[in-house]
């Protein structure tokens, strides 16, 4: 392996805001020479669901960047997240990159990586855990293929606007309160079935964090509405990046990995 790159929760808007111009340029920087990866973890769009010309049109800049790193051999793998659903007509069927709904297991050099958006993290959110499977069962996966794309845009919006309007007056979890989740549903997950390293997105609070007794570590990707970064894992090191344009990369390849093997 070269490397590999994780990232998560950009909440593109629009082609032309400032985190979709941060992503294309994150993107013209790879190529298959130095990445043998790129893990989009959701949430890369603020909406983005199925094969509807109205998205494909609207981030082709995105697009073609994928294409291009697809072409030169570089491995694409997306969860969705809870804003981009519903993407494997596309993303898998038309460009090539593997797309996921779950956690997923994943070889990557010598170590395994468990990935997952990280809505499902929370086994106290019922509400929405019910919201998640209700809008992947068979009839809504039909209605949102073959509602016209605007239509679907409007809806997304509304429903943003209204959960933005929800979250910010009634936080119920604090920065604190997300780590510790982060961490716990780790551990849970860990004892399920091992890995060296998990990482997710989706609560929006950076995280890096070794176990207690070094099994494994942590990974929480923050969000690029807070300050632009990926996360890059290769043989001998692993740690953020920050992506700001007037900033140094900071790469902190800290504790290594605690490889099963090593
Ligand atoms: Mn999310």
């Amino acid at each position: 392996m070269t490397g590999a790159y994780f990232v998560s929760d950009i909440h593109i808007v629009s082609p032309d805001c400032p985190r979709a111009r941060g992503f294309c340029e994150f993107l013209r920087s790879l190529t298959g020479k130095d990445a043998s990866h790129l893990v989009l973890l959701g949430d890369i769009f603020d909406l983005w669901v199925a094969d509807h010309g109205y998205f494909i049109d609207r981030f082709s800049e995105i697009i073609d960047e994928i294409r291009r790193l697809l072409g030169e051999g570089v491995e694409i793998l997306y969860f969705e997240g809870n804003h981009d659903l519903h993407l494997r007509y596309f993303w898998a069927d038309r460009l090539g990159a593997t797309v996921y709904g779950e956690a997923t297991y994943v070889e990557i050099g010598d170590r395994t990586v468990r990935l997952e958006h990280g809505d499902q993290m929370d086994p106290d959110d019922r509400g929405y855990l019910f919201l998640r499977w209700f809008l992947r069962t068979g009839p809504v996966s039909f209605l949102v293929r073959n509602l016209p794309g605007r239509l679907i845009a409007r809806i997304g919006e509304r429903a943003s606007e209204s959960s933005r309007h929800y979250t910010s007056n009634t936080k119920t979890i604090d920065d604190t309160e997300a780590v510790r989740k982060i961490r716990v549903h780790a551990g849970k997950a860990y004892a399920e079935r091992p890995f060296d390293l998990i990482i997710s997105g989706h609560v929006h609070v950076r995280d890096d964090w070794c176990s207690p007794d070094e099994s494994f570590r942590s990974v929480n990707l923050g969000s690029w509405l807070d300050r632009p970064c990926c996360f890059r894992l290769d043989a001998e090191s692993a740690g953020f990046r920050e992506l700001d344009r007037n900033e140094e990369p900071v790469t902190r390849d800290t504790q290594k990995v605690s490889a099963a093997g090593s």
